[in-house]
């Protein structure tokens, strides 16, 4: 079957020849190959000083034109044999350099107060608690169960736990841990990816390609291997990973690869989810930008392009999707698990590809703001007695009942709204320089409402931390006897707690939103509750013999614990409170954007 579904090629592919590297001598073969087979056309003498001039022109942009790789350590362009005119002459590359060891996009201008200095150096040592604790017992695995002191491969065994937790280390500054996790993805993961089974195409491109990706573009090379290293390894696992593209009889790719052999298929039931599918196009994006082979980006891209052209209701879209039909199956909308990131992912690459000045991706900003537009008309409510602000869900489509349920997966979505309002710039600095919609403002005031929403949730519980899933009281729904377990919480009778959702594994997507919030209105109502967030994981989840542990039960004091350490507890949730605490400096919000597993990746210059 032929891949005839409609998408424009116009729009997925990126201009890589202009990153390509080639040299001096391949440009002037080239050229002087061209002019023997104009001969007829040199033979007159304007043709001979047109082509002179050709070849000028060519060495001249190839001077401007290169890539990062003219980059000396401290960021400053050095040419091979003295020759400067390309300085003049240059314009500012369009692919973002890597960050040099001094780049203070890492290392901040050290403006923060002793307080918040001194919390973000605990979390510090407690990424360095997690690590130890993963290193000790589970080295290479893809978790840690630190309750059983062993290591768990839940992921298709790539060590996942070690890609997720590079770049933390690198953003932290912890060199010793860089080294070591840097050396295991030298010395094994190539040969895993080579050897190892079925895969989520999702789940291994969020974690590993965009850990390996956003370690590529971080590394300085003073501790671990050399950056080029990570992009190898990055190049190999995306070649294997395409399979679920290519065989796939539409533009939705399969769910499912198997590595070792290339190959891929659905999930069982047949269906792929749709964040998932629309949730690889940062990584795949990056890749190919940085290696210049396009193939990545474009088979990503016809992912989005193709949903634009499938029905939506007010731009909201069920969560699974065939990659047999290309059709949306079902009616089922949320922004909770199988939904969240396809919007995320909407605006992320939108600002990725240049925002408003890359006119080829106005579609995916389009497609955001109608979505946006959706939510609040038919998935934002307000709790009784108290009025949360809260997103529910429409198990049956837009026609049928609303639940006030909210996944705490949905927790992602105060960040990215006040991400897409102000395009990372303060809020201060948008509006005094006029660059919010009354969209923009509906959205960064749903943002500030929502993030209270996913606070409360924390707040709510014995624990004080938040359960997996909340429902919200509201006048045509409400449950006695269900509540988080403290008391004094204002919204103790807005929040219900079913037994079956009390669990917490670590998850990020608050501490996320409150960062993204924080760096956006610089409110410091946000830092203290990442620390009052912060605090509790300590108090809960820290296991004695190391690392940090999932829990069963929010809602009791002490909490059952569970046995497991997710990936994205160092890949994340400590990334976003250490940065929450730190230099708004570092990883500053209009140059990079966060993939869903956090994962930093340059926004591109356009
Ligand atoms: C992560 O793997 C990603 O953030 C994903 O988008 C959602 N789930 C987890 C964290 O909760």
């Amino acid at each position: 079957m032929s891949k005839s579904l409609p998408y424009s090629v116009k729009d997925v592919h990126y201009d890589n020849a202009k990153f390509r590297h080639r040299s001096p001598l391949k440009v002037l073969s080239q050229s002087l190959l061209t002019l023997n087979t104009k001969r007829d056309y040199a033979s007159c003498s304007t043709g001979k000083f047109l082509i002179l001039i050709l070849i000028f022109g060519i060495a001249c942009l190839m001077l401007m034109g290169t890539n990062d790789s003219p980059l000396n350590e401290k960021g400053k362009v050095t040419f091979v044999g003295g020759f400067r005119l390309g300085r003049l002459l240059r314009k500012p590359p369009r692919l973002p350099p890597r960050l040099s060891p001094d780049d203070g996009q890492l290392k901040g201008n050290t403006t923060n107060s002793p307080k918040w200095a001194a919390r973000q150096q605990s979390v510090k040592e407690a990424f360095d608690y997690a690590w130890s604790g993963y290193r000790k017992y589970a080295m290479g695995y893809d978790e840690l169960m630190p309750i059983s002191q062993r290591g768990v491969d839940g992921l298709g065994g790539l060590g996942a736990t070690v890609v997720d937790a590079l770049d933390t280390a690198m953003i932290m500054g912890h060199g010793n841990i860089v080294s070591e996790a840097g050396s295991w993805v030298e010395a094994h993961l190539l040969e895993r990816i080579s050897q190892k089974g079925q895969v989520n195409l999702f789940e291994t491109t969020i974690r590993v390609l965009g850990g390996l990706l956003s370690a590529y573009h971080l590394s300085g090379g003073d501790h671990g291997p050399k950056p080029d290293v990570y992009l190898n390894v990055a190049k190999d696992l995306a070649d294997r990973l395409l399979s679920a593209f290519n065989s796939s009889p539409t533009a939705v790719p399969y769910s499912d690869v198997i590595l070792r052999e290339s190959t891929a298929h659905p999930a069982p039931g047949g269906m792929s989810s749709t964040a998932e599918v629309a949730s690889v196009q940062l990584e795949f994006n990056y890749l190919s930008a940085v290696s210049g082979d396009p193939k990545y980006s474009a088979e990503a891209m016809k992912v989005l392009a193709h949903i634009k052209t499938l029905p939506k209701t007010e731009g909201l879209v069920p969560i699974y999707i065939s990659p047999h039909s290309g059709e949306f199956v079902g009616e089922n909308i949320r922004l909770g698990s199988r939904g969240d990131s396809y919007y995320e992912y909407l605006i992320k690459v939108w600002l990725q590809q240049g925002g408003k000045l890359n006119g080829n991706f106005t579609y995916l900003h389009d497609m955001y703001t109608e979505a946006m537009k959706g939510v609040r008309h038919l998935l934002v409510r307000k709790s009784i007695p108290k009025g949360l602000v809260f997103v529910g869900e429409l198990p049956y489509g837009s026609k049928g009942e609303f639940s006030p349920k909210m996944d705490h997966l949905v927790c992602f979505l105060p960040g990215t709204l006040a991400l897409g309002a102000t395009k990372g710039l303060t809020k201060e600095k948008a509006l005094a320089e006029n660059l919010l919609s009354f969209e923009d403002l509906e959205n960064l005031k749903l943002a500030e409402d929502l993030a209270k929403a996913c606070f409360e949730m924390y707040e709510v519980t014995a624990t004080g931390l938040a359960p997996e899933i909340a429902y919200f009281h509201t006048e045509e729904y409400s449950e006695d006897g269900l509540e988080g377990g403290n008391k004094s919480s204002v919204y103790a009778n807005d929040i219900i707690i079913k037994h079956a959702d009390r669990h917490n594994l670590l998850r990020p997507e608050t501490v996320e939103s409150l960062f993204v919030l924080y760096r956006i209105t610089k409110d410091t109502k946000y830092r203290e509750q990442g620390w009052q967030i912060f605090e509790a994981f300590e108090k809960h989840t820290k296991v004695k013999s190391g690392g940090y542990t999932s829990l069963d039960d929010v809602t009791e004091v002490p909490p059952h614990r569970r046995d497991k350490m997710e990936t994205f507890f160092l890949g994340e949730t400590l990334k976003y409170l250490y940065l929450l605490f730190g230099d708004d400096s570092v990883i500053p919000l209009d140059k990079f954007v966060f993939n869903t597993e956090a994962h930093p990746l340059p926004i591109r210059n356009t």
